[in-house]
């Protein structure tokens, strides 16, 4: 049988990784294959032009970085199918949502951010790591990071307002780390436990 594709979305500070972290720490305990990808995969070829746009290093053209993003979740796409007929459950942290909704916070169309996401692996489920602007702030403010202003965050989460619909899982993550981690894993646990041939068919 296969394994999930489970996502974790949201805005900066919200925990995901920490919470991603924990629930494949917590599924592998149980004996469930298990393994998290994280985007942008900063590791790779792709990823390490990101980062240094990221760190201000670089400057690029806004469609251009949007491309990168896109190509640096391609390129992971053989290495998870694989994985996941072969019965691994992988964790997402960020996906192509966040894609979309970050570069449409800049300006560009939303339509045209869409496009090159089209057909990557279908998530068997989208969580959404709600948290507000101020509580998010509350947690140590944002860094040095590019996209790390409230203004952008701001627009960022009314992205995802757009485009969250009734499938997605919405997490509410002011709650204390347990409790964010209890209420992820119910939903873990309430995927069905056969779930069907994988598709490649996101947004088609
Ligand atoms: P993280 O390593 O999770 O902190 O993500 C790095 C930043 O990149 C974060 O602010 C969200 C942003 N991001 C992730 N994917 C995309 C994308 O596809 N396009 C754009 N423009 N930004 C993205």
């Amino acid at each position: 049988m296969r394994g999930h594709l489970i996502v974790i979305e949201g805005c900066d500070r919200s925990g995901k990784s920490t919470q991603c972290e924990r629930l494949v720490t917590t599924l592998q305990q149980q004996g469930r294959k298990t393994q998290l990808f994280k985007f942008p995969d900063r590791t790779t070829q792709t990823g390490k032009m990101i980062d240094s746009y990221l760190k201000q290093s670089t400057h690029m053209d806004d469609h251009a970085i949007h491309l990168l993003f896109s190509a640096n979740r391609w390129e992971a796409m053989s290495h998870m199918t694989s994985l996941l007929e072969q019965g691994t459950t992988i964790i997402v942290d960020r996906y192509a949502f966040s894609g979309v909704c970050f570069s449409a916070a800049k300006g560009l169309d939303f339509e045209w951010c869409r496009q090159p996401d089209v057909g990557l692996l279908t998530p068997d489920v989208v969580m959404f790591m709600d948290l507000s602007m101020d509580e998010a702030e509350k947690r140590g403010g944002f860094g040095e990071e590019r996209y790390e202003k409230r203004e952008l965050q701001l627009k960022v989460r009314q992205e995802f307002q757009k485009m969250m619909d009734s499938s997605w899982k919405i997490i509410d993550a002011s709650k204390s780390k347990d409790q964010v981690y209890n209420d992820m894993m119910a939903v873990i646990k309430s995927l069905d436990s056969n779930p069907g041939p994988l598709k490649q068919d996101l947004w088609k």
